[in-house]
């Protein structure tokens, strides 16, 4: 049986794109200094969406300055219920938004409109709520110590969650009274374009968010100013150990969230289907660009056939197409280079000696697609295996007993997250500790909460964001 793909829904016919972007630098939108524009593409279907400028290092000084006065003359000075008030106007206006914002977020990234809807845009409210509520109340969070804000702080993000990523870098940054210099991923920009629009009908005072747009050199650009006191950044490992190279030596602080190799460990007592449907959305989810999909799957022997069977039929079912549709389960892939990385790796598999499974599927003409895919027969060393593929392709592999899957789980020179499949809960304890993953789930995945702090071992990265411990990392305590 072929698939289809949904038809083009009519909502976003109400969805007005401005033909330009411009960046918001000390309150206000202005033209780059470079002069120089880039594309921003729908990724399901090709067509340009808008214009968005592209930010020099003449600009990014401009926003480090803006931010600097801000944190001098105002922000840096304010009670923390105050900055507490701008930040619960600005989550309300992100949910009166959230509609306009969930089918814009959709249309620039290719992610789904179902997750847009019903998973980012909450999560981006909810971040803000819960700052909000910690501004004036930091020596609570931090009792007996005296919780000072950092200063300016560099932000540089990615495009697989784009306003959540910026709601999870500037919400904490603001509560703790820092100011910001944000870059969000130059395929995804055109949302936290929006957000600085929300800013200003917040009312939040000039320079204490600045967005700057444009691609590694521009984020580069950030790392390297010398008026900046705290660098985040999430996206690939690569840049990440560039970025710590870059800021060495200097006063920043750091934090770095890169990328994940997850194990999903499904033991021969797990309810099987409950596990079927974790282990389809921990990879499908976001057509798996996530750092913490579950991109390895782990089964014990016993119920090998059984998983595979159940795996490959579920696959048939789901959907993929139209991101915009609300019906669709698979969007598309976020640019060409994303495909090609994806092509590249799963073809690397094949010939390393995987078996890939696949439905058949009738993809649509125009646009950036990948079928929900798994690959069996992996082993250890194969490179599908090893590195991230960010995309919808799972790498399965077996084991015998829970050393096993303990010693197969942390062979990747990851730790950010797994997830552990089990009737037994002494089961649970016995491995999560065990686990060098910054996030363990049990019987479930992919849960977020502003209040679970998040963030890796190993070269997944350093410092945690959410919680308690994500306050700590925008703050000097003393
Ligand atoms: O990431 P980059 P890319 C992984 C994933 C993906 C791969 C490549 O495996 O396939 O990385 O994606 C900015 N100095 N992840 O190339 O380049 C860039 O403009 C400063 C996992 O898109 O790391 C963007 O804003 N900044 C990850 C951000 O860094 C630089 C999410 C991330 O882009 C820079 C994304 C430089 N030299 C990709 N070069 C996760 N952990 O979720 C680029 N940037």
């Amino acid at each position: 049986e072929k698939w289809k793909y949904a038809p083009a829904p009519e909502d976003n016919k109400y969805i007005k794109i401005a033909p330009r972007h411009e960046l918001f630098i000390d309150g206000k939108f202005v033209a780059p200094s470079t002069g120089k524009y880039f594309e921003s593409l729908n990724p399901a279907t090709e067509e340009k969406l808008t214009e968005i400028a592209l930010a020099g290092e003449q600009d990014v000084d401009l926003a480090v300055k803006a931010a600097r006065r801000a944190y001098d003359k105002t922000w840096g000075k304010m009670t923390g219920r105050e900055r507490g008030k701008y930040l619960y106007r600005i989550a309300r206006i992100i949910q009166e938004k959230s509609r306009e914002l969930a089918i814009l977020e959709t249309m620039d990234g290719g992610k789904t409109i179902k997750e847009s809807r019903d998973v980012d845009l909450p999560l981006v409210a909810a971040h803000f709520f819960y700052h909000a509520g910690w501004a004036d109340k930091l020596q609570y969070a931090f009792p007996g110590r005296n919780a000072q804000s950092l200063g300016v702080v560099g932000q540089i993000i990615p495009w697989n969650f784009p306003l959540l990523m910026a709601a999870w870098k500037i919400a904490p940054a603001l509560a703790c009274g820092n100011t910001v210099v944000l870059k969000p991923a130059e395929t995804t920009s055109i949302t936290a374009m929006r957000l600085a629009e929300i800013f200003q009908e917040a009312g939040l005072p000039e320079g204490v968010v600045n967005i700057v747009t444009g691609a590694g050199q521009t984020g580069a650009a950030i790392a390297a100013h010398a008026d900046i006191d705290k660098l985040a950044f999430t996206g690939s490992t690569e840049v990440g150990k560039m970025i710590a190279k870059s800021v060495a030596g200097t006063r920043k602080k750091l934090t770095l969230e890169l990328g994940g190799k997850a194990a999903n460990i499904i033991f021969d007592d797990a309810p099987i289907d409950q596990a079927i449907e974790g282990i389809i959305s921990g990879i499908y989810f976001n057509q798996g660009h996530v750092c913490c999909a579950g991109s390895r799957l782990l089964v014990q022997e016993g119920v090998f056939p059984t998983v595979i069977k159940k795996l490959r039929d579920r696959i048939q079912t789901l959907r993929v197409g139209n991101p915009l549709d609300k019906n669709t389960d698979i969007g598309a892939i976020n640019s060409k280079p994303q495909l090609e990385k994806i092509r590249e790796l799963v073809e690397s598999g094949v010939a390393e000696g995987a078996e890939l499974v696949q439905p058949k599927c009738e993809l649509p003409a125009k646009g950036y697609w990948y079928p929900p895919s798994f690959l069996t027969g992996v082993t250890a060393s194969h490179r599908v295996a090893q590195e991230e593929i960010f995309g919808p392709v799972l790498s399965v592999m077996t084991f015998r007993t829970p050393e096993e899957a303990v010693e197969r789980a942390n062979n990747t020179p990851y730790g950010l997250s797994a997830g552990v499949w089990t009737d037994k809960g002494s089961k649970i304890f016995k491995i999560v500790n065990k686990l060098r993953a910054g996030v363990v789930w049990a019987n479930t995945y992919n849960k977020f909460d502003p209040t679970s702090p998040f963030g890796g071992y190993k070269e997944s990265g350093f410092g945690r964001e959410g919680g308690l411990q994500g306050l700590a990392a925008y703050t000097r305590l003393s």
